[in-house]
């Protein structure tokens, strides 16, 4: 059986444990959890954390070495970036759209008097950028900053290109560490269906049905977005730009997917969306090296997804309409907050404070969607992460058509 498959059914089987531990004594639930789901499920996620820094930094090293020319890398940078901000501005505004249509918070009472939420200061955008280069690299990558170990990598690959004859043996030893990597998310991958099942029976038995129940049409507008966003926007660019079906990319790509939905983080699905990226879907691993672990810190579409719902909802529920320019200063506030932060479970909460207090809005509303948000966050991760790819497939299809153009001209 193939490991989406095996994916698929842990994941089904998890929901029915999950909605079956809710309905039971909640003591019940906090030992199964205790004991079996959280050990579980924290473990895999362990033994894929446990490679994400040195996956990222070899294979950017690599993929910059690779490239060459730092022209070349610039000129990927400035497409990468440049699809990244497009397809954030198209997601808030999808989002934007689905809450004012749906009007989740008019769907029901909400409990705003013992609502309270102590935001979590992210960071200031002008330090994200001037801190993109470490003081420290070492200190970088113990603290696992994204930006900067991809800034440090691209420095090293840039000198290795540039060194080539002289540096051939530590190039050889970054080929052969890359292959010590892959060997262990092939073996590790092994482990996704039993990770999957325990974090999504964790995350439900721990949402309970009542939450579920009166954030429903909240998560509906969510899901409802995040559908729209995938189903259209992706498809449009992936047909449109990088010429293929959109169904057979998703197909190819879904266990990356699932891993993303399993663990709520991008940084975490790192290793398994470059190998389904490069293995399944073609692209070329210099270009999927540098933008996929740049997409998975800079770019999160399901995640501004979210927020535009979640303020439009917050809005609403404290009978606070949005105006036009409240609506813009969300999009450009939340597609600014996400390029700082790292792709890792809940941070888009930290963000959606941030862009309360944009707009004026109370960020104690962020209580009242606190509770759903952990299942909000395995669906929107699984969104950012397509996106990722779908960057990196569009840009290495490009460049090969590029490629084949010259040679029919030299030929
Ligand atoms: N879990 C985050 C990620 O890894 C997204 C979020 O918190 O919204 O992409």
């Amino acid at each position: 059986m193939s490991l989406t498959k095996k994916i698929l059914i842990a994941l089904v089987l998890g929901v029915i444990t999950g909605i079956g531990l809710s309905l039971l004594p909640s003591n019940i639930f906090t030992g199964v959890d205790t004991y079996v789901l959280n050990p579980v499920g924290q473990i895999f996620l362990n033994l894929i954390m446990m490679i994400v820094v040195p996956i990222v930094f070899v294979s950017i090293v690599l993929g910059t070495a690779g490239l060459g020319d730092p022209a070349k890398l610039g000129k990927i940078g400035i497409r990468t970036i440049g699809f990244y901000l497009c397809t954030t501005a198209v997601a808030l505004f999808i989002g934007l759209g689905v809450g004012l249509i749906l009007e989740p918070g008019k769907a029901g009472t909400f409990d705003t008097g013992n609502a309270s939420y102590e935001e979590e200061a992210a960071p200031p955008i002008m330090d994200t950028f001037i801190n993109i280069i470490p003081e420290n690299p070492i200190e970088a990558m113990s603290t696992g900053n994204m930006l900067q170990i991809i800034a440090f990598a691209v420095f090293i690959g840039i000198a290795l290109a540039k060194l080539s004859d002289k540096t051939s043996g530590i190039l050889r030893l970054f080929e052969q560490a890359n292959e010590i990597l892959i060997f262990l998310v092939n073996a590790i991958m092994k482990t996704a269906p039993y990770g999957a099942f325990a974090l999504i029976a964790s995350a439900i038995g721990d949402a309970g049905l009542d939450a579920l129940g009166s954030m429903l049409m909240y998560m509906v507008a969510v899901i409802l977005a995040l559908l729209i966003h995938g189903a259209v926007t992706y498809s449009l660019a992936i047909k449109g730009l990088g010429k293929a079906s959109p169904i057979k990319f998703y197909k190819l790509f879904f266990p990356a997917m699932s891993v993303a939905f399993s663990t709520s983080s991008s940084s975490a699905t790192l290793p398994v969306s470059m190998k389904m990226a490069q293995e399944r879907l073609g692209v070329k691993k210099e270009i999927s090296s540098f933008v996929q672990p740049l997409g998975a810190t800079i770019n999160m579409d399901g995640t501004a997804i979210m927020q535009a719902v979640a303020t439009v909802f917050i809005a609403q529920v404290y009978a606070e309409p949005l105006g036009i320019s409240q609506m813009l200063m969300v999009v450009l506030t939340a597609t600014m907050a996400s390029i700082g932060t790292a792709g890792v479970p809940g941070v888009g909460l930290i963000m959606l404070a941030m862009v309360l207090k944009q707009v004026g809005l109370p960020v104690d509303g962020i209580a009242l969607i606190i509770g759903v948000d952990r299942l909000l966050d395995m669906l929107r991760t699984s969104l950012n992460i397509t996106g990722d790819a779908a960057c990196a497939y569009i840009i290495s299809e490009g460049d090969k058509r590029n490629e084949k153009d010259k040679t029919e001209e030299t030929a």
